[in-house]
């Protein structure tokens, strides 16, 4: 027989997702003709747009010919849709070549787990999507348990709360090899002001720490004062990752394509440039993202396929208002839901499973238990506004029995 990886026995429950499937799953069998309504994963709704499906269909005709068949591509991606990319979503703060073209954030973020193996030390925001933190642990990245905190010594985690305005303080953070940082972060819906991270990317160049900042809300953005990405922050080429998505503003959760930005700047101590172990990791443990999903993406970088973007944003962004009055009427206190798709509610001095379930059982609506995003997400719900506009109408008049 094989021996188990220790380090998936290190790991506390199973993913938080599938767990919250698990659940209403089991409430649909004691309860077969309820509706739910699922608020819960962040999962996209609305159909492709058409400009965007333009492309990728026009990719299909493309491969369905001799002349025009492709087989593998470059690791990296499509050379000009690294090079649109750059400019188009980044105004040129960064370069094309920098740009790794992927099957999304999620895998990326493992793979960059690999690159770093299982020595370094790493912060996460407390509350923060699980994966920071899962799939560190996979890797190896523990150290000892610590009893007394009931966490792993190579761990940290940033408290980010509504007293100190979702952002950590750091003057009394210890020092860390890696900050992984979402921004608009899940679950709470903050986003870090460019004074805000002017000062975690100094904390990281004090600390020749990296930062892997996670931007894939990024374009939930609306307030022109807040920055998108990381590299809008003087200093930051030299300290900071970016991983991001077109899961979430233009809806290829299912199509999968995202990308990593690695500067040429950003070195190990030793002096390498970290991308070309990227560029080793992409090209061995990855053999380019599809080539119909990437030419999606470049129509989605033209005019019209923005301008689809925008109006897909407003549509989610539209059901995170009709959830955040919702609680309003109920007295229940919520932050997020204005640059960002997911509304944090909070319900003080409860436990966030229990008004999981509470929620689930009275109204038939998944939600996801702030617990699940870390020890500072306890007391909380997240709402999502991934959903049909019905859905999200129906669910605010059974909110109200609440
Ligand atoms: N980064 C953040 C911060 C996310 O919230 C998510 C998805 C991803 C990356 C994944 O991006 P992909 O490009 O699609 O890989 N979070 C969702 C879905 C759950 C999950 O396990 O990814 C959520 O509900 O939190």
């Amino acid at each position: 027989m094989v021996k188990r990886n220790t380090n998936m026995a290190k790991l506390t429950a199973g993913y938080l997702f599938p767990e919250i499937n698990r659940r209403k799953r089991e409430y649909l069998q004691k309860n077969p003709s309820a509706k739910i309504i699922s608020l819960g994963i962040g999962n996209t709704t609305e159909p492709l747009t058409p400009h965007v499906v333009e492309g990728l269909r026009k990719e299909v005709d493309r491969l369905s010919t001799r002349e025009g068949y492709s087989g593998y591509g470059d690791e990296q991606g499509i050379t000009e849709f690294r090079a649109q990319l750059a400019e188009k979503l980044y105004g040129g703060l960064i370069k094309g070549d920098e740009v790794f073209i992927s099957d999304g954030a999620k895998c990326d973020i493992a793979r960059l787990q690999t690159m770093f193996g299982s020595e370094v030390t790493m912060a996460v925001q407390d509350p923060s999507y699980p994966v920071y933190v899962d799939g560190s642990v996979i890797s190896g990245v523990t150290g000892y348990y610590n009893d007394a905190r009931c966490q792993f010594d190579n761990i940290v985690y940033m408290k980010c709360c509504l007293e100190n305005d979702f952002f950590p303080d750091l003057s009394s953070q210890q020092r860390t090899d890696l900050i992984y940082f979402c921004s608009p972060n899940n679950p709470t819906g903050a986003v870090a002001s460019k004074k805000q991270l002017s000062e975690l990317v100094e904390f990281a160049r004090k600390n020749r720490s990296i930062i892997i900042f996670d931007s894939a809300y990024s374009e939930y953005i609306s307030d022109p004062s807040l920055p998108k990405s990381i590299y809008e922050i003087e200093g930051a080429r030299e300290v900071a990752i970016e991983v991001s998505s077109f899961s979430k503003p233009i809806g290829f959760t299912g199509v999968r394509l995202g990308w990593t930005v690695v500067p040429d700047q950003l070195k190990f101590d030793d002096g390498t440039p970290v991308r070309n172990d990227w560029n080793r990791i992409m090209t061995t443990l990855f053999n380019g993202a599809s080539n119909i999903a990437q030419h999606g993406g470049m129509a989605a970088l033209e005019a019209a396929g923005l301008a689809e973007m925008r109006s897909l944003i407003t549509y989610y962004m539209d059901n995170a208002k009709i959830i955040k009055q919702a609680l309003d009427r109920k007295g229940i206190k919520s932050c997020g839901g204005i640059n960002a798709p997911y509304v944090w509610a909070h319900f003080p001095g409860r436990k966030s499973w229990e008004v999981f379930t509470e929620i689930l059982e009275k109204c038939q609506i998944v939600t996801t238990p702030g617990a699940g995003f870390g020890p500072a997400g306890e007391g909380f719900i997240r709402f999502s506004a991934f959903g049909h506009r019905e859905d999200f109408i129906e669910a605010v008049k059974r909110l109200e029995i609440l």
